[in-house]
């Protein structure tokens, strides 16, 4: 074993051997392990031109842990022929010993055992010769005793095919004596005290000298969440093209505001349980815009604006019951209301990026929250083709450059498109979004001017993150399982340059 600190035991080596030393070897003599020798030539390295270290790849056979349980207990068709008496064994007892699956083959094909298959109660296994010699074991032992040259290729081969040898590529060192060669090394001082200076002993004194080359330490950091860093490159985006941010600071949202003012009837599917997740408490919005309230109401039940509305009883008490936003078309709304009060209308561009919450069956692309960007033009006489213009426009800036349009269908807009994407890593066109000119049936109750249109459209931020981070699984980028590491690794977003991760 070594003694005294491995450092020292090297060098003492070092100064007895001729030339050099490796370090592997020199691990398997002192019985320790190699990285604790490399551990003391990287100090010593540290100390200057004490020693000279060369990296060197050496190969050399080791057992897998199959082969070492063999070079123990022998090989498996060894113990299958101890394990059948001289009076023979029935094969069904044999194939249930340990080692009857694995050994009874090569046994047979060693022509170690016969099988009679005569015998009245099934076959029987019997042996053939008295003794047998186990050459597998034996060269297992040849090799664990780091001899491994001593088996021809093919042998070596053979046992590397039954996965009881491999070639390892180990790293060593060779370590020769350096200019500054010692076998009493201090360890050198790392800072000049007011001490040293005062009495001199500096002079005495060896320094470690300063490695300009060291890397600093990187300070412990926030990190931006994927998500995060997409939407900023989302808000960008709107900012050049000359939009505002709306707010949208309120999960929390009344049915009204989140359907009704969007003309979204109240017995539409998507306004029940299985779609919506409505709040207990509070269950009802506290207050509402009377005024605007009534215009509504009419406008579903009776019509009006050149409508026929939906010709229902339009309930107030639907409106008020709160939720979980469902869209941020809800903030949209609001923010269109709060516009058609100032007198006179001015044109906007308004974006949002932010959560919204839906009732829906999950799968490896969809929680049941999800971010939504919309993006709202409201101007005199826009129409479907400035709507396909400014995605054209939005989405270029998204590196995608081939757009179609599908008609769709949307309760607040009217013509509705879903837009459509050719993904060249998926050979496929994908859906990148949806959008709309809002109904007049939503504008005008609100006191928007007759010849105002709003143009509109929206998409998710988790799609295009997936897509941008290579991330397959909607559960790898959110929720209590995400691994902090894709957080800490994520490189920075760039939606106009290609892909980070493989598409
Ligand atoms: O984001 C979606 N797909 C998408 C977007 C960008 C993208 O970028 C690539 C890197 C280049 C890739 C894909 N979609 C909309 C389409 C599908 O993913 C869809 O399966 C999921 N949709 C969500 C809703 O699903 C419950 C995405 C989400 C969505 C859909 C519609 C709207 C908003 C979000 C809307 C709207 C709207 C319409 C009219 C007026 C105002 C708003």
């Amino acid at each position: 074993m070594a003694d005294g600190p491995l450092s020292e035991v090297l060098l003492r080596r070092l100064e007895a051997a001729d030339g050099g030393l490796d370090s592997a070897e020199l691990a398997a003599e002192l019985r320790v392990e190699h990285q604790a020798v490399v551990g003391a030539v990287k100090s010593l390295q540290a100390l200057g031109e004490v020693i000279e270290a060369e990296l060197r790849s050496t190969k050399r056979w080791e057992l897998t842990p199959e082969g070492e349980e063999i070079a123990r207990e022998g090989s498996h068709e060894a113990r299958v022929f101890r394990s059948v008496p001289p009076g023979g064994l029935a094969q069904s007892e044999l194939m249930k010993l340990p080692s009857g699956q694995v050994g009874f083959s090569k046994a047979m094909s060693n022509k170690w055992i016969r099988v009679d298959k005569s015998a009245a109660d099934g076959p029987r296994v019997f042996r053939v010769a008295d003794s047998v010699e186990d050459e597998v074991q034996k060269r297992l032992l040849v090799v664990r005793s780091g001899q491994a040259e001593k088996l021809s290729e093919k042998e070596r081969n053979e046992l590397r095919k039954r996965k009881l040898l491999s070639e390892v590529t180990l790293k060593t060192y060779w370590v020769s004596k350096g200019s500054a060669f010692s076998t009493s090394v201090s360890k050198q001082d790392t800072e000049l005290s007011p001490e040293m200076i005062s009495s001199g002993s500096w002079r005495d004194r060896s320094f470690k000298p300063y490695n300009f080359a060291a890397r600093g330490v990187l300070p412990d950091s926030g990190h931006l969440h994927p998500l995060m860093k997409v939407r900023t490159q989302f808000r960008q985006i709107f900012l050049e093209m000359g939009f505002s941010e709306m707010p949208t600071n309120n999960f929390i949202e009344s049915s009204f505001w989140n359907f009704d003012a969007l003309f979204q009837p109240q017995q539409h599917p998507a306004r029940d349980q299985h779609d919506t997740f409505f709040l207990q408490d509070p269950a009802v919005a506290p207050q509402l815009p009377m005024d605007y309230v009534h215009r509504v109401q009419r406008t579903h039940s009776q019509g009006g604006y050149g409508s026929q509305g939906y010709k229902y009883p339009w309930k107030l008490d639907e409106a008020r019951k709160n939720l979980l936003r469902t869209h941020t078309t809800a903030s949209s709304a609001r923010a269109l209301h709060l516009l058609a009060q100032k007198k006179p209308f001015t044109p906007v561009k308004y974006f949002s990026i932010d959560r919204v919450f839906r009732n829906e069956t999950l799968d490896s692309t969809h929680l049941a929250e999800f971010h939504q960007i919309e993006g709202v033009v409201a101007d005199y006489g826009l129409t479907l083709g400035h709507l396909m213009g400014v995605l054209q426009e939005f989405f270029t800036k998204l590196g995608i450059t081939q757009l179609r349009f599908k008609p769709a269908y949307n309760p607040y807009t009217e013509p509705s498109m879903e837009v459509f994407s050719y993904h060249q890593g998926l050979k496929k066109w994908v859906e990148v979004g949806n959008s709309g000119l809002f109904r007049p049936e939503m504008l005008l109750p609100m006191g928007l001017p007759e010849k105002v249109s709003v143009i509109a459209w929206g998409l998710s931020l988790e799609r295009p993150t997936m897509i941008k981070y290579g991330i397959n699984n909607i559960r790898e980028l959110v929720g209590h399982k995400v691994n902090l590491q894709m957080v800490y690794d994520s490189p920075m977003c760039r939606l106009d340059m290609p892909t980070q991760a493989a598409a």
